[in-house]
């Protein structure tokens, strides 16, 4: 069955949300949209959006609802597809109540990790800021280490991955993640996958998935 499909997939700071979504882009073909990887350009470049979010991001907080609505809702305008998948987005009930007044998502997933395995796996993660793409030093390595495998660009480690950070983030996930869910849930779109590892979580998202789009290839 192929049908229009708006997903947004949930989970806590460091749950797997980017390495989910982007086996989701290469089996189902969705467009990618991670609201991390859009403010970060946006700090890269120095924009005034970008100044005034690295002020939240690098003490581990929400950039203001407002701000983030806007973003996001400028960036669906623009696409060609109506076949996405947003990550990041929505963090908050207002964010949730924002985009369903434009958009009737098809499918909400959330990623339920617990913490300690989040806290530990965060200390390896490396980012290629321009693209967004991530690594691990054991779960998913670059082939050089240190340089992105495409453009061989230099890795970071973005600097609210500092531990304390990540527990700020968390807290303020479990803070709003309760309103977002109960949202999504009396909607009826909402399914949640538990686990501790993403090649563990990935082959039942992607059976959940095969029954509602048509995949590109299988799982991997
Ligand atoms: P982001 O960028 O949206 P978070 O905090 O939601 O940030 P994050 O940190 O990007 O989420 P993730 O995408 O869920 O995490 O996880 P990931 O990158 O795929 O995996 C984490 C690491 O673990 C990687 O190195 C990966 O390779 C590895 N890994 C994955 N699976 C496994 C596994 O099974 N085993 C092991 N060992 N490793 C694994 O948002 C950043 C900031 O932007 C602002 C906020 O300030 C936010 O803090 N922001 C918003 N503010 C307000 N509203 C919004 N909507 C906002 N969106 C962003
Ligand atoms: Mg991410």
């Amino acid at each position: 069955m192929s049908k229009i499909f708006k997903m947004v997939i949930l989970g806590g700071p460091g749950s797997g949300k980017g390495t989910i979504s982007t086996r989701i882009v290469r089996s189902f073909g969705l467009k990618h949209l991670s609201s991390g990887d859009m403010l970060r350009a946006q700090v890269l470049k120095e924009t005034d959006l970008g100044v005034v979010a690295h002020t939240y991001m690098k003490a581990g907080k929400l950039v203001p609802d407002d701000l983030m609505v806007d973003l996001i809702s400028s960036e669906l305008a623009c696409l060609n597809t109506s076949k996405w998948l947003l990550d990041g987005f929505p963090r908050t009930r207002p964010q949730a109540e924002a985009l369903h007044k434009h958009e009737k998502l098809d499918l909400v997933l959330s990623l339920e990790v617990p913490d300690e395995v989040i806290i530990d796996r965060i200390k390896g993660r490396w980012t290629h800021l321009p693209s967004g793409r991530i690594y691990h030093t054991e779960f998913n390595p670059p082939k050089v280490w240190g340089e992105d495998d495409v453009t061989g660009e230099p890795l970071v480690q973005r600097e609210d991955d500092k531990v304390e950070s990540v527990k700020k983030r968390l807290n303020l996930y479990a803070q709003n993640t309760g309103p977002l869910k109960a949202f999504y849930k009396g909607i009826g779109i909402f399914q949640d996958f538990h686990g501790t590892e993403s090649n563990e979580i990935w082959p039942r998202i992607h059976k959940y998935l095969q029954d509602h789009l048509t995949p590109l290839s299988g799982p991997f």
